[in-house]
């Protein structure tokens, strides 16, 4: 892993912790504290693993009736999935009319039937990062294991062959190079929610950090 951009994510969200975050009048597209790009940034750990298609699996697994891992052709033959959402990365970048195409995640969740202890969802990337989030909030209907964007093949850049898309929260909850999904009965903190990070993301609510602690 790139070790000083991770230490330098770190220091910034310590230093932006103790801060006022910019407030904006809400109604707006934009959220709070964000600005508008079109470049699509890539923000990765230095790591973009390759994984061929004859080799990716899914693995979907925890507290569900019905654990499965999917081979690519699996994943593909899951009724698709497509939605135009608005992107936001917590270093204060939004992209607009990101048009996605892949499995809704409710789908994976009929799949495998999630067990009524299941609270939290941890998503694992095949380059070792992760991300945690609520239940409900992967049942939104705009959340998705994506494949495709605008119209093509997803990057690896961007996290090929599949990557996970959630709307309303900032980036760093999707997970790019997915390879597990956890079904849990409780919180497990993910990469960046580890170092300083919000637990819930919430771009509306400019929710981007953890307070933190008192010295
Ligand atoms: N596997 C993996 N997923 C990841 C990351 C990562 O480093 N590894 N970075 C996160 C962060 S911080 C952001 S902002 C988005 C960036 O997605 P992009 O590179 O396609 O813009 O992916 C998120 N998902
Ligand atoms: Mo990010």
């Amino acid at each position: 892993m790139n070790d000083d951009y991770i230490a330098r994510k770190e220091r910034w969200a310590a230093k932006m912790a103790g801060k006022k975050q910019p407030r904006h009048a809400s109604g707006q597209r934009l959220p709070p504290g964000q600005h508008e790009v079109r470049n699509f940034p890539v923000l990765d750990l230095g790591i973009r693993p390759e994984v061929p298609l004859d080799e990716w699996r899914l693995q979907i697994h925890g507290r569900v009736e019905q654990p499965v891992t999917l081979t690519w052709g699996e994943f593909q033959s899951l009724p698709s999935f497509s939605d135009v959402s608005d992107f936001h990365c917590v270093t204060t970048w939004s992209q607009f009319d990101m048009a996605w195409m892949g499995v809704a995640f409710f789908t994976i969740a009929e799949l495998v039937r999630p067990q009524a202890s299941a609270s939290h969802v941890f998503f694992k990337g095949y380059d070792g990062y992760s991300t945690s989030n609520p239940l409900e909030t992967c049942l939104d209907d705009d959340v998705l294991i994506a494949h495709t964007w605008q119209g093509e093949p997803l990057s690896r850049e961007h996290g090929g062959p599949a990557r996970v898309i959630l709307p309303k929260r900032y980036a760093w909850k999707g997970t790019k190079f997915i390879r597990e999904i956890a079904f849990l009965d409780r919180e497990i903190l993910g990469f960046w929610e580890l170092r300083g990070y919000s637990k819930t993301g919430n771009p509306w609510t400019n929710d981007r950090f953890e307070p933190s602690p008192l010295p």
